[in-house]
Protein backbone atom coordinates (compact mmCIF):
# COMPACT_ATOMS: atom_id res chain seq x y z
CA UNK A 1 0.00 0.00 0.00
CA UNK A 2 1.13 3.54 -1.18
CA UNK A 3 0.43 4.97 2.47
CA UNK A 4 4.01 4.73 4.62
CA UNK A 5 2.42 5.63 8.22
CA UNK A 6 4.81 3.99 9.73
CA UNK A 7 7.61 5.96 8.31
CA UNK A 8 6.89 9.07 10.21
CA UNK A 9 6.08 7.45 13.25
CA UNK A 10 7.57 6.84 16.78
CA UNK A 11 6.47 3.77 18.34
CA UNK A 12 5.98 2.98 22.44
CA UNK A 13 6.71 -0.06 23.40
CA UNK A 14 4.62 -1.64 26.38
CA UNK A 15 5.29 -4.71 28.52
CA UNK A 16 2.02 -5.01 30.15
CA UNK A 17 2.77 -6.91 33.05
CA UNK A 18 4.72 -4.29 34.81
CA UNK A 19 3.45 -1.44 33.30
CA UNK A 20 0.54 -0.47 35.72
CA UNK A 21 -1.85 -2.54 37.91
CA UNK A 22 -5.51 -1.54 38.48
CA UNK A 23 -6.62 -3.34 40.65
CA UNK A 24 -4.21 -4.35 43.57
CA UNK A 25 -3.14 -7.59 42.32
CA UNK A 26 0.03 -6.50 41.75
CA UNK A 27 0.24 -7.36 37.87
CA UNK A 28 -0.11 -4.20 35.29
CA UNK A 29 -3.30 -5.06 33.31
CA UNK A 30 -5.31 -3.32 30.26
CA UNK A 31 -7.37 -1.06 32.44
CA UNK A 32 -4.14 -0.01 33.86
CA UNK A 33 -2.99 0.92 30.23
CA UNK A 34 -6.26 2.46 29.57
CA UNK A 35 -5.41 5.07 32.36
CA UNK A 36 -2.21 5.61 31.14
CA UNK A 37 -3.11 6.59 27.72
CA UNK A 38 -3.26 10.59 28.15
CA UNK A 39 0.78 10.14 29.55
CA UNK A 40 1.57 8.75 26.04
CA UNK A 41 -0.35 11.36 23.76
CA UNK A 42 1.09 14.00 25.51
CA UNK A 43 4.61 12.25 25.09
CA UNK A 44 3.53 12.46 21.21
CA UNK A 45 4.15 9.00 20.27
CA UNK A 46 1.28 7.40 17.75
CA UNK A 47 1.91 3.79 17.75
CA UNK A 48 1.74 1.22 21.03
CA UNK A 49 3.14 -1.83 20.19
CA UNK A 50 1.39 -4.16 23.03
CA UNK A 51 3.95 -7.16 24.39
CA UNK A 52 1.61 -10.14 24.52
CA UNK A 53 -1.69 -10.18 26.37
CA UNK A 54 -2.97 -13.56 25.29
CA UNK A 55 -3.88 -16.38 26.93
CA UNK A 56 -0.74 -17.32 28.92
CA UNK A 57 0.31 -20.13 31.65
CA UNK A 58 3.25 -17.38 32.12
CA UNK A 59 6.85 -19.48 32.25
CA UNK A 60 7.68 -16.85 29.58
CA UNK A 61 5.47 -13.92 30.14
CA UNK A 62 3.22 -14.66 28.19
CA UNK A 63 5.28 -15.62 24.97
CA UNK A 64 4.20 -18.87 25.52
CA UNK A 65 0.82 -18.44 24.11
CA UNK A 66 -2.20 -21.25 25.08
CA UNK A 67 -4.79 -19.56 23.55
CA UNK A 68 -4.19 -16.74 20.65
CA UNK A 69 -7.53 -15.67 20.49
CA UNK A 70 -7.90 -14.95 24.36
CA UNK A 71 -7.19 -12.81 26.76
CA UNK A 72 -5.20 -12.95 29.94
CA UNK A 73 -7.00 -13.53 32.71
CA UNK A 74 -4.68 -11.27 34.69
CA UNK A 75 -4.51 -8.55 31.69
CA UNK A 76 -8.53 -8.61 31.55
CA UNK A 77 -11.06 -9.50 29.03
CA UNK A 78 -11.36 -9.54 25.50
CA UNK A 79 -13.66 -6.25 26.20
CA UNK A 80 -11.28 -4.44 28.23
CA UNK A 81 -8.88 -4.87 25.15
CA UNK A 82 -11.99 -3.41 22.67
CA UNK A 83 -12.03 -0.77 24.88
CA UNK A 84 -7.88 -0.11 24.94
CA UNK A 85 -8.21 -0.48 21.13
CA UNK A 86 -11.02 2.10 21.13
CA UNK A 87 -9.65 4.45 23.34
CA UNK A 88 -6.26 4.80 21.90
CA UNK A 89 -7.99 5.53 18.15
CA UNK A 90 -10.19 7.80 19.81
CA UNK A 91 -6.84 9.75 20.59
CA UNK A 92 -5.54 9.35 17.37
CA UNK A 93 -2.52 6.92 18.07
CA UNK A 94 -2.34 3.07 16.28
CA UNK A 95 -2.01 -0.25 18.14
CA UNK A 96 0.44 -3.27 16.74
CA UNK A 97 -0.06 -6.74 18.35
CA UNK A 98 2.73 -8.81 19.50
CA UNK A 99 2.47 -12.12 16.95
CA UNK A 100 4.56 -14.54 18.88
CA UNK A 101 4.12 -17.88 16.32
CA UNK A 102 7.50 -19.92 15.93
CA UNK A 103 6.38 -21.61 18.91
CA UNK A 104 3.28 -22.03 21.50
CA UNK A 105 2.50 -23.35 24.59
CA UNK A 106 2.69 -26.68 25.90
CA UNK A 107 -0.65 -25.87 27.12
CA UNK A 108 -2.12 -24.76 23.47
CA UNK A 109 -4.57 -27.29 22.53
CA UNK A 110 -3.06 -27.67 19.34
CA UNK A 111 0.19 -29.41 21.42
CA UNK A 112 -2.27 -31.17 23.93
CA UNK A 113 -3.60 -33.37 21.34
CA UNK A 114 -0.15 -33.33 18.80
CA UNK A 115 1.60 -34.70 22.03
CA UNK A 116 -1.36 -37.50 22.34
CA UNK A 117 -0.27 -40.13 19.45
CA UNK A 118 2.39 -40.20 16.40
CA UNK A 119 -1.69 -40.26 14.55
CA UNK A 120 -3.57 -37.58 15.91
CA UNK A 121 -4.24 -34.87 13.35
CA UNK A 122 -2.05 -32.19 15.25
CA UNK A 123 1.28 -34.28 15.60
CA UNK A 124 2.63 -32.68 12.82
CA UNK A 125 2.02 -29.11 14.01
CA UNK A 126 4.98 -29.23 16.05
CA UNK A 127 8.29 -30.84 15.31
CA UNK A 128 8.99 -34.18 16.91
CA UNK A 129 11.49 -37.07 16.33
CA UNK A 130 12.95 -39.86 17.51
CA UNK A 131 15.81 -40.19 19.96
CA UNK A 132 19.48 -40.77 18.58
CA UNK A 133 20.92 -43.42 20.02
CA UNK A 134 19.07 -42.95 23.25
CA UNK A 135 19.84 -38.98 23.30
CA UNK A 136 18.35 -36.00 21.90
CA UNK A 137 18.01 -36.01 18.16
CA UNK A 138 20.59 -32.92 17.03
CA UNK A 139 22.61 -30.89 19.67
CA UNK A 140 21.16 -27.97 19.28
CA UNK A 141 20.36 -25.97 22.55
CA UNK A 142 17.52 -23.82 23.43
CA UNK A 143 17.94 -20.10 23.91
CA UNK A 144 17.08 -20.45 27.59
CA UNK A 145 20.00 -22.88 28.59
CA UNK A 146 19.84 -26.86 27.81
CA UNK A 147 19.01 -28.88 25.13
CA UNK A 148 16.29 -27.80 22.69
CA UNK A 149 14.39 -30.89 22.95
CA UNK A 150 12.44 -32.28 25.32
CA UNK A 151 11.53 -36.02 25.59
CA UNK A 152 7.87 -36.88 26.00
CA UNK A 153 6.94 -40.25 27.22
CA UNK A 154 3.49 -40.57 26.17
CA UNK A 155 4.84 -41.51 22.33
CA UNK A 156 8.71 -41.58 23.10
CA UNK A 157 9.63 -39.04 21.09
CA UNK A 158 11.43 -35.59 21.44
CA UNK A 159 9.71 -32.23 20.63
CA UNK A 160 12.05 -29.32 19.41
CA UNK A 161 11.95 -26.13 21.51
CA UNK A 162 14.21 -23.19 20.82
CA UNK A 163 13.40 -21.59 23.45
CA UNK A 164 11.71 -23.05 27.06
CA UNK A 165 10.72 -26.39 27.32
CA UNK A 166 6.96 -25.03 27.75
CA UNK A 167 7.44 -23.40 24.14
CA UNK A 168 7.64 -26.20 21.39
CA UNK A 169 8.27 -24.79 18.11
CA UNK A 170 5.37 -25.08 15.38
CA UNK A 171 6.29 -26.60 12.67
CA UNK A 172 5.74 -24.19 9.77
CA UNK A 173 6.31 -27.12 6.84
CA UNK A 174 2.52 -28.04 7.61
CA UNK A 175 0.43 -25.49 4.91
CA UNK A 176 -2.51 -26.73 7.73
CA UNK A 177 -0.53 -24.82 10.79
CA UNK A 178 -0.25 -22.19 8.32
CA UNK A 179 -3.61 -21.64 7.81
CA UNK A 180 -4.79 -21.68 11.11
CA UNK A 181 -2.00 -18.94 12.06
CA UNK A 182 -3.42 -17.06 9.06
CA UNK A 183 -6.82 -17.04 9.62
CA UNK A 184 -6.01 -16.07 13.34
CA UNK A 185 -4.02 -13.09 12.48
CA UNK A 186 -6.59 -11.75 9.95
CA UNK A 187 -9.48 -12.12 13.26
CA UNK A 188 -7.56 -9.87 14.97
CA UNK A 189 -6.94 -7.43 11.89
CA UNK A 190 -10.76 -7.81 11.88
CA UNK A 191 -11.04 -6.39 15.17
CA UNK A 192 -9.04 -3.03 13.63
CA UNK A 193 -5.51 -3.27 14.73
CA UNK A 194 -2.78 -1.60 13.11
CA UNK A 195 -0.31 -4.15 12.62
CA UNK A 196 1.93 -6.69 14.50
CA UNK A 197 5.37 -7.02 15.67
CA UNK A 198 6.81 -10.61 14.81
CA UNK A 199 8.67 -12.43 17.83
CA UNK A 200 11.67 -14.20 16.31
CA UNK A 201 9.96 -14.61 12.66
CA UNK A 202 13.29 -15.53 11.20
CA UNK A 203 13.36 -18.47 13.11
CA UNK A 204 10.36 -20.43 11.79
CA UNK A 205 11.84 -22.09 8.81
CA UNK A 206 14.09 -24.77 10.07
CA UNK A 207 16.74 -26.76 7.60
CA UNK A 208 14.77 -29.86 7.22
CA UNK A 209 17.14 -32.56 7.96
CA UNK A 210 17.90 -30.37 11.59
CA UNK A 211 21.52 -31.23 11.20
CA UNK A 212 23.68 -31.00 14.42
CA UNK A 213 25.98 -28.27 14.60
CA UNK A 214 28.88 -31.23 15.74
CA UNK A 215 31.28 -29.08 17.59
CA UNK A 216 31.81 -31.99 19.82
CA UNK A 217 30.43 -32.59 23.39
CA UNK A 218 27.38 -30.89 24.60
CA UNK A 219 24.60 -28.57 23.03
CA UNK A 220 25.37 -25.90 20.62
CA UNK A 221 24.09 -22.90 19.17
CA UNK A 222 22.31 -24.14 15.98
CA UNK A 223 21.70 -20.37 14.30
CA UNK A 224 22.86 -21.44 11.12
CA UNK A 225 20.34 -23.98 10.55
CA UNK A 226 17.28 -22.50 11.74
CA UNK A 227 17.84 -18.45 10.96
CA UNK A 228 16.94 -17.26 7.71
CA UNK A 229 16.07 -20.78 7.01
CA UNK A 230 15.54 -21.92 3.61
CA UNK A 231 11.74 -21.42 3.69
CA UNK A 232 11.31 -18.47 5.31
CA UNK A 233 10.21 -15.70 2.39
CA UNK A 234 8.43 -18.35 1.15
CA UNK A 235 6.36 -18.29 4.03
CA UNK A 236 6.37 -14.60 4.84
CA UNK A 237 5.76 -14.15 1.02
CA UNK A 238 2.28 -16.07 1.82
CA UNK A 239 1.48 -14.37 4.85
CA UNK A 240 2.04 -11.18 3.04
CA UNK A 241 -0.54 -12.32 0.12
CA UNK A 242 -3.04 -13.61 1.98
CA UNK A 243 -3.34 -11.44 4.95
CA UNK A 244 -1.03 -8.48 5.06
CA UNK A 245 -1.37 -6.90 1.88
CA UNK A 246 -5.34 -6.64 2.37
CA UNK A 247 -4.69 -3.86 5.08
CA UNK A 248 -3.08 -0.78 5.76
CA UNK A 249 -1.05 -1.97 8.98
CA UNK A 250 2.91 -2.04 9.54
CA UNK A 251 4.64 -5.06 10.74
CA UNK A 252 8.21 -5.40 12.31
CA UNK A 253 9.72 -8.47 12.41
CA UNK A 254 12.47 -9.74 15.39
CA UNK A 255 15.22 -11.23 13.61
CA UNK A 256 17.94 -12.69 15.69
CA UNK A 257 21.49 -12.73 13.72
CA UNK A 258 20.57 -10.41 10.42
CA UNK A 259 22.47 -8.68 8.48
CA UNK A 260 21.84 -5.56 6.48
CA UNK A 261 21.83 -7.82 3.31
CA UNK A 262 19.64 -10.43 5.06
CA UNK A 263 17.15 -7.42 5.89
CA UNK A 264 17.18 -5.91 2.85
CA UNK A 265 14.96 -9.11 1.89
CA UNK A 266 12.82 -9.21 4.67
CA UNK A 267 11.91 -5.51 3.96
CA UNK A 268 13.33 -4.53 0.67
CA UNK A 269 10.38 -2.46 -0.54
CA UNK A 270 9.76 -4.55 -3.71
CA UNK A 271 9.76 -8.02 -1.70
CA UNK A 272 6.22 -8.06 -0.45
CA UNK A 273 7.22 -9.29 3.12
CA UNK A 274 7.88 -7.27 6.27
CA UNK A 275 7.79 -3.23 6.61
CA UNK A 276 10.59 -3.28 9.36
CA UNK A 277 13.12 -5.94 11.52
CA UNK A 278 15.05 -5.53 14.60
CA UNK A 279 18.39 -6.43 14.36
CA UNK A 280 20.33 -7.75 17.02
CA UNK A 281 24.05 -5.98 16.38
CA UNK A 282 24.06 -3.70 18.74
CA UNK A 283 23.01 -5.80 21.06
CA UNK A 284 26.21 -7.57 20.85
CA UNK A 285 28.74 -5.21 21.07
CA UNK A 286 29.48 -6.17 24.77
CA UNK A 287 28.96 -9.80 24.62
CA UNK A 288 32.32 -11.92 24.21
CA UNK A 289 33.09 -14.67 22.37
CA UNK A 290 30.91 -16.95 24.69
CA UNK A 291 28.04 -15.27 23.68
CA UNK A 292 25.19 -12.75 25.80
CA UNK A 293 26.63 -13.99 29.17
CA UNK A 294 30.33 -13.48 28.31
CA UNK A 295 30.09 -9.49 29.56
CA UNK A 296 33.23 -7.15 27.93
CA UNK A 297 32.95 -3.55 27.84
CA UNK A 298 31.44 -2.11 24.56
CA UNK A 299 33.45 0.42 21.90
CA UNK A 300 31.78 3.39 20.61
CA UNK A 301 33.78 3.22 17.17
CA UNK A 302 32.01 -0.19 17.23
CA UNK A 303 28.67 0.71 17.58
CA UNK A 304 29.02 3.73 15.01
CA UNK A 305 30.24 1.34 12.29
CA UNK A 306 27.40 -0.87 13.20
CA UNK A 307 25.01 2.01 12.73
CA UNK A 308 26.51 3.10 9.81
CA UNK A 309 26.53 0.46 8.21
CA UNK A 310 22.64 -0.49 8.76
CA UNK A 311 22.12 3.21 7.68
CA UNK A 312 23.88 2.71 3.78
CA UNK A 313 22.78 -0.60 3.69
CA UNK A 314 19.36 -0.04 3.93
CA UNK A 315 19.47 3.34 2.03
CA UNK A 316 16.88 3.69 -0.79
CA UNK A 317 16.07 -0.53 -0.24
CA UNK A 318 14.21 -0.59 2.84
CA UNK A 319 13.12 1.29 6.37
CA UNK A 320 15.43 0.72 9.64
CA UNK A 321 13.58 0.45 13.21
CA UNK A 322 15.83 1.79 15.67
CA UNK A 323 16.11 1.15 19.41
CA UNK A 324 18.59 0.33 22.13
CA UNK A 325 16.41 -1.34 24.95
CA UNK A 326 13.28 -3.77 25.13
CA UNK A 327 11.99 -5.94 27.98
CA UNK A 328 15.30 -8.59 26.59
CA UNK A 329 17.63 -6.08 27.28
CA UNK A 330 19.15 -4.11 30.60
CA UNK A 331 18.33 -0.14 30.33
CA UNK A 332 19.92 1.73 27.58
CA UNK A 333 20.84 4.86 29.78
CA UNK A 334 22.94 1.71 32.31
CA UNK A 335 24.42 0.02 29.23
CA UNK A 336 25.71 3.32 26.95
CA UNK A 337 25.33 6.29 28.74
CA UNK A 338 25.85 7.33 32.87
CA UNK A 339 23.01 6.06 34.99
CA UNK A 340 24.59 8.18 37.92
CA UNK A 341 26.32 11.86 37.98
CA UNK A 342 25.36 12.45 34.07
CA UNK A 343 21.66 10.69 33.88
CA UNK A 344 19.57 13.47 32.30
CA UNK A 345 22.52 14.57 30.32
CA UNK A 346 23.23 10.87 28.84
CA UNK A 347 19.65 9.88 28.49
CA UNK A 348 19.09 12.82 26.30
CA UNK A 349 22.08 11.97 23.92
CA UNK A 350 20.99 8.49 23.65
CA UNK A 351 17.21 9.70 22.59
CA UNK A 352 19.16 12.41 20.42
CA UNK A 353 20.84 9.66 18.61
CA UNK A 354 18.03 7.05 17.93
CA UNK A 355 15.28 10.55 16.88
CA UNK A 356 17.56 11.41 14.41
CA UNK A 357 18.30 8.87 12.17
CA UNK A 358 16.84 7.19 9.47
CA UNK A 359 14.17 5.09 10.80
CA UNK A 360 11.52 4.42 13.02
CA UNK A 361 12.37 4.89 16.54
CA UNK A 362 10.80 2.56 19.16
CA UNK A 363 10.61 3.86 22.85
CA UNK A 364 10.46 1.25 25.50
CA UNK A 365 8.22 1.89 28.80
CA UNK A 366 10.30 3.96 31.34
CA UNK A 367 13.02 4.97 28.63
CA UNK A 368 11.41 8.21 28.78
CA UNK A 369 11.76 8.75 31.92
CA UNK A 370 15.48 7.29 32.30
CA UNK A 371 15.33 4.36 34.20
CA UNK A 372 17.93 1.98 35.06
CA UNK A 373 18.94 -1.48 35.57
CA UNK A 374 18.55 -2.83 39.20
CA UNK A 375 20.54 -4.73 41.18
CA UNK A 376 18.89 -7.51 42.80
CA UNK A 377 20.56 -8.94 45.99
CA UNK A 378 19.44 -12.06 45.96
CA UNK A 379 18.63 -14.48 42.94
CA UNK A 380 15.23 -14.96 44.45
CA UNK A 381 14.03 -11.43 43.47
CA UNK A 382 14.33 -12.53 39.85
CA UNK A 383 11.86 -13.80 37.71
CA UNK A 384 13.10 -14.06 34.14
CA UNK A 385 13.47 -17.55 33.07
CA UNK A 386 16.21 -17.40 30.92
CA UNK A 387 18.38 -15.67 33.65
CA UNK A 388 17.23 -18.61 36.25
CA UNK A 389 17.88 -21.20 34.06
CA UNK A 390 21.17 -19.56 32.95
CA UNK A 391 21.77 -18.76 36.64
CA UNK A 392 21.23 -22.84 37.57
CA UNK A 393 23.16 -23.88 34.19
CA UNK A 394 26.58 -21.80 35.50
CA UNK A 395 26.19 -22.70 39.16
CA UNK A 396 26.40 -26.43 38.22
CA UNK A 397 29.19 -25.75 35.85
CA UNK A 398 31.30 -24.91 38.84
CA UNK A 399 31.34 -20.61 37.96
CA UNK A 400 31.78 -17.97 41.05
CA UNK A 401 29.03 -16.44 41.62
CA UNK A 402 30.53 -12.84 41.99
CA UNK A 403 30.66 -13.51 38.11
CA UNK A 404 27.29 -14.62 37.47
CA UNK A 405 25.25 -12.05 39.38
CA UNK A 406 27.53 -9.87 37.79
CA UNK A 407 26.32 -10.91 34.10
CA UNK A 408 22.66 -10.51 35.53
CA UNK A 409 23.07 -6.99 36.56
CA UNK A 410 24.83 -6.24 33.33
CA UNK A 411 22.51 -8.00 31.06
CA UNK A 412 19.63 -9.70 32.64
CA UNK A 413 16.11 -8.93 31.10
CA UNK A 414 14.77 -8.20 34.36
CA UNK A 415 16.87 -5.13 34.38
CA UNK A 416 13.93 -3.40 31.98
CA UNK A 417 11.06 -5.17 33.78
CA UNK A 418 10.32 -3.69 36.68
CA UNK A 419 7.69 -1.88 37.31
CA UNK A 420 7.14 1.31 35.47
CA UNK A 421 7.95 4.29 37.92
CA UNK A 422 4.57 6.79 38.19
CA UNK A 423 5.32 8.42 41.24
CA UNK A 424 6.91 8.78 44.60
CA UNK A 425 4.74 7.03 46.48
CA UNK A 426 4.96 2.97 47.45
CA UNK A 427 5.70 0.94 44.81
CA UNK A 428 6.00 3.72 42.78
CA UNK A 429 2.56 4.21 42.27
CA UNK A 430 2.28 0.69 39.87
CA UNK A 431 0.15 -1.15 42.37
CA UNK A 432 -1.66 -0.56 45.88
CA UNK A 433 -0.64 -4.24 46.05
CA UNK A 434 2.42 -6.12 46.07
CA UNK A 435 4.45 -6.14 42.76
CA UNK A 436 4.76 -9.31 40.82
CA UNK A 437 9.15 -8.20 40.36
CA UNK A 438 10.08 -5.45 42.71
CA UNK A 439 10.57 -2.34 42.07
CA UNK A 440 13.61 -0.37 41.37
CA UNK A 441 14.67 1.35 45.22
CA UNK A 442 15.14 4.64 43.01
CA UNK A 443 11.68 5.09 41.94
CA UNK A 444 11.73 8.70 44.44
CA UNK A 445 14.04 10.56 42.49
CA UNK A 446 13.48 8.79 38.83
CA UNK A 447 9.08 8.55 37.96
CA UNK A 448 6.56 10.03 35.77
CA UNK A 449 4.56 12.76 38.17
CA UNK A 450 8.02 14.70 39.09
CA UNK A 451 9.17 14.50 34.81
CA UNK A 452 6.20 15.56 33.91
CA UNK A 453 6.31 18.45 35.81
CA UNK A 454 10.16 19.36 35.12
CA UNK A 455 10.04 21.47 31.56
CA UNK A 456 13.84 20.12 31.91
CA UNK A 457 12.92 16.27 32.34
CA UNK A 458 14.07 13.65 29.97
CA UNK A 459 10.68 12.94 29.43
CA UNK A 460 9.82 16.35 27.65
CA UNK A 461 13.47 16.04 25.88
CA UNK A 462 11.27 13.15 24.26
CA UNK A 463 8.36 15.03 23.66
CA UNK A 464 10.59 17.77 21.79
CA UNK A 465 12.36 15.69 20.11
CA UNK A 466 9.32 13.63 18.56
CA UNK A 467 7.73 16.97 18.08
CA UNK A 468 11.07 17.83 16.10
CA UNK A 469 10.99 14.84 13.82
CA UNK A 470 7.73 16.53 12.41
CA UNK A 471 8.48 19.85 12.56
CA UNK A 472 11.51 19.43 10.18
CA UNK A 473 11.19 16.53 8.53
CA UNK A 474 13.85 14.22 10.26
CA UNK A 475 12.75 11.11 8.19
CA UNK A 476 13.23 13.07 4.81
CA UNK A 477 16.85 13.40 5.40
CA UNK A 478 19.15 10.93 3.26
CA UNK A 479 22.90 9.80 2.55
CA UNK A 480 23.89 9.19 5.61
CA UNK A 481 27.56 10.35 6.43
CA UNK A 482 29.85 9.47 9.70
CA UNK A 483 32.26 12.25 10.66
CA UNK A 484 35.11 11.64 12.67
CA UNK A 485 34.81 7.92 12.55
CA UNK A 486 38.07 6.97 14.31
CA UNK A 487 36.92 9.20 17.17
CA UNK A 488 36.33 7.19 20.28
CA UNK A 489 34.64 9.79 22.27
CA UNK A 490 32.49 11.29 19.76
CA UNK A 491 29.50 10.09 17.46
CA UNK A 492 29.10 12.59 14.78
CA UNK A 493 26.91 12.50 11.15
CA UNK A 494 25.64 14.37 8.49
CA UNK A 495 22.12 13.41 6.81
CA UNK A 496 21.22 15.52 3.33
CA UNK A 497 18.01 16.82 1.91
CA UNK A 498 18.20 19.12 -1.22
CA UNK A 499 20.95 21.92 -0.05
CA UNK A 500 20.06 21.25 3.77
CA UNK A 501 21.52 18.90 6.31
CA UNK A 502 20.99 17.84 9.68
CA UNK A 503 24.20 17.80 11.67
CA UNK A 504 24.42 15.48 14.80
CA UNK A 505 27.23 15.95 17.55
CA UNK A 506 27.18 13.79 19.84
CA UNK A 507 29.68 13.53 23.07
CA UNK A 508 29.58 9.74 24.30
CA UNK A 509 31.40 10.52 27.95
CA UNK A 510 31.81 12.88 30.44
CA UNK A 511 35.52 13.64 29.23
CA UNK A 512 35.17 16.86 27.02
CA UNK A 513 35.40 16.56 23.56
CA UNK A 514 36.87 18.22 20.55
CA UNK A 515 34.60 18.31 17.05
CA UNK A 516 35.88 19.24 14.14
CA UNK A 517 33.48 19.84 11.00
CA UNK A 518 35.37 18.52 7.84
CA UNK A 519 36.07 21.55 5.41
CA UNK A 520 34.22 19.79 2.41
CA UNK A 521 31.05 20.54 4.24
CA UNK A 522 29.66 24.12 3.31
CA UNK A 523 26.92 26.62 4.14
CA UNK A 524 25.50 29.67 5.22
CA UNK A 525 23.88 29.95 8.00
CA UNK A 526 23.24 27.03 10.78
CA UNK A 527 20.19 26.66 13.21
CA UNK A 528 20.37 24.45 16.51
CA UNK A 529 16.84 22.77 16.72
CA UNK A 530 18.21 20.67 19.73
CA UNK A 531 20.14 20.25 22.64
CA UNK A 532 20.71 18.78 26.01
CA UNK A 533 22.36 21.96 26.94
CA UNK A 534 21.34 25.94 27.45
CA UNK A 535 22.90 26.62 23.77
CA UNK A 536 26.16 28.76 24.25
CA UNK A 537 26.50 31.62 22.72
CA UNK A 538 27.53 32.74 19.21
CA UNK A 539 29.09 29.07 18.32
CA UNK A 540 31.58 28.48 15.42
CA UNK A 541 30.63 25.17 14.29
CA UNK A 542 33.56 24.09 12.56
CA UNK A 543 35.38 23.60 16.23
CA UNK A 544 33.21 22.80 19.13
CA UNK A 545 34.03 21.56 22.59
CA UNK A 546 31.48 19.58 23.61
CA UNK A 547 30.19 18.97 27.60
CA UNK A 548 30.03 15.83 29.09
CA UNK A 549 27.51 13.71 27.41
CA UNK A 550 26.41 16.96 25.44
CA UNK A 551 24.12 16.36 21.82
CA UNK A 552 23.75 18.62 19.70
CA UNK A 553 21.26 19.05 16.57
CA UNK A 554 22.27 21.30 13.45
CA UNK A 555 20.12 22.24 10.58
CA UNK A 556 22.53 23.69 7.94
CA UNK A 557 21.64 25.61 5.03
O1 LIG B 1 17.83 -11.38 23.90
C1 LIG B 1 17.84 -12.59 23.86
C2 LIG B 1 19.04 -13.39 23.51
O2 LIG B 1 19.56 -14.02 24.66
C3 LIG B 1 16.71 -13.36 24.35
O3 LIG B 1 16.42 -12.79 25.60
C4 LIG B 1 15.42 -13.37 23.58
O4 LIG B 1 14.82 -14.54 23.93
C5 LIG B 1 15.48 -13.30 22.08
O5 LIG B 1 15.86 -12.01 21.77
C6 LIG B 1 14.10 -13.59 21.45
O6 LIG B 1 13.12 -12.75 22.00
C7 LIG B 1 11.75 -12.97 21.82
O7 LIG B 1 11.35 -14.32 21.88
C8 LIG B 1 11.45 -14.98 23.15
C9 LIG B 1 10.93 -14.14 24.31
O8 LIG B 1 11.37 -14.69 25.52
C10 LIG B 1 11.36 -12.71 24.23
O9 LIG B 1 10.79 -11.96 25.26
C11 LIG B 1 10.97 -12.19 22.87
O10 LIG B 1 11.18 -10.83 22.69
C12 LIG B 1 10.65 -16.25 23.04
O11 LIG B 1 9.35 -15.93 22.61
CA1 LIG C 1 -3.77 -6.18 37.92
Amino acid sequence: MANKWWKDSVVYQIYPRSFMDSNGDGIGDIPGIISKLDYLKLLGVDVIWLCPVYESPNDDNGYDISNYQSIMKEFGTIEDWEELLAQIHNRDMKLIMDLVVNHSSDEHAWFVESRKSKDNPYRDYYIWRPGADGSEPNDWGSFFSGSAWQFDEGTNEYFLHLFSKKQPDLNWENPKLRQEIYKMMTWWLDKGIDGFRMDVINLISKVPQLPSVGNGEGYHFGGEHFMNGPRVHEYLKEMNREVLSKYDIMTVGETIGVTPEDAALYVGEDRDELNMVFHFELMEVDSGQHGKWDVKPWDLREMKQIIAKWQIGLEGKGWNSLYLNNHDQPRMLSRFGDDTVYRMESAKMLATLLHTLQGTPYIYQGEELGMTNVKFNSISEYKDIETLNMYEEHLAAGEDIGTIMNAIYVKGRDNGRTPMQWDGSEHAGFTTGTPWIAVNPNYQSINAEQAVKDPHSIYHYYRKLIELRYAHNVTGYVAFRLLMEDSTNLFAYVRTLGDEKLLVVLNFFKEPAQFQLPDDITFHKHELLISNYEAKADTDIRSITLRPYEALVYKLQ
